[in-house]
């Protein structure tokens, strides 16, 4: 597993950064999705449940940032995705420039949809711009309903809300209705999916839309 150590850009403005790489990956035809979320509510479970719904004509790319380890690249990559581990010298988000290095990093050749799995953390990855096309984010449910009341840049900054865990419904107080009308306050024109990565229960809905997103960015 090829690892990479990366340090924060050193650069003006991480802004231009970013749309300068937007710009490139449009050339490219590359969709990349920055996937955020609180540590453990399962972005790399949803990876790994997306990567084995999408058709086969569409090649995955997966760049895992963390602190440490190389867990997740690893069972990105059995699954038969592309995958690079990149460790962020104890930061908790990924700016463009740290984006960009990681990505260049991967065999990009013939990818389609790159994901960027960034760290754990449902507070700083927020606040950057890494050059995505979209920003996607997940709340599992054994979190909390509160937590756009808590933390609400992130669910400001979303195109997308991923629900996920519903498989737990049963055994925590989530109020679903009540977690929609708060997102849908801060945010009214995030997209909203439900699911669960375990039962696959809601995924076919969110991988519908990935593939009519990923069309429209290539044309
Ligand atoms: N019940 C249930 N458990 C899930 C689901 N998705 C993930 N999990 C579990 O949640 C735990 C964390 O999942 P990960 O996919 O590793 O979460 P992550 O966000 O990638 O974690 P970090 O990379 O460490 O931030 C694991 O034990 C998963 O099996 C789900 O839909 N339902
Ligand atoms: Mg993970």
């Amino acid at each position: 597993m090829k690892v990479i150590e990366l340090h924060q850009s050193a650069t003006a403005s991480n802004d231009r950064d970013a749309e300068e790489l937007r710009k490139e990956l449009k050339e490219k035809g590359i969709f990349l999705i920055n996937l955020m979320s609180a540590a453990g509510s399962g972005k790399t479970t949803f990876l790994s449940s997306t990567i084995q719904r999408m058709p086969k004509e569409y090649t995955i790319g997966v760049l895992e940032a963390d602190i440490a380890s190389d867990v997740d690249a690893l069972h990105i990559e059995s699954l038969g995705a592309k995958a690079i581990q990149v460790h962020t010298d104890g930061m908790c988000h990924m700016d463009a420039g740290m984006t960009r290095t990681g990505l260049f990093a991967m065999e990009l050749e013939g990818v389609d949809i790159a994901f960027l799995e960034n760290i754990g953390n449902l507070i700083c990855p927020a606040e950057y711009d890494t050059g995505a096309v979209k920003k996607v984010m997940i709340l599992s449910v054994p979190e909390g309903d509160d937590k756009p009341l808590k933390y609400p840049l992130m669910f400001e900054k979303s195109d997308v809300l991923i629900i996920s865990k519903i498989d737990a419904l049963p055994y925590f107080n989530f109020d679903m209705g009540k977690c929609i009308e708060r997102v849908r306050f801060l945010n009214p024109n995030i997209q909203i999916f439900p699911l669960s990565a375990k039962t696959g229960e809601g995924m076919e809905a969110w991988i519908e839309w990935l593939k009519n997103e990923t069309e429209n960015w290539k044309k």
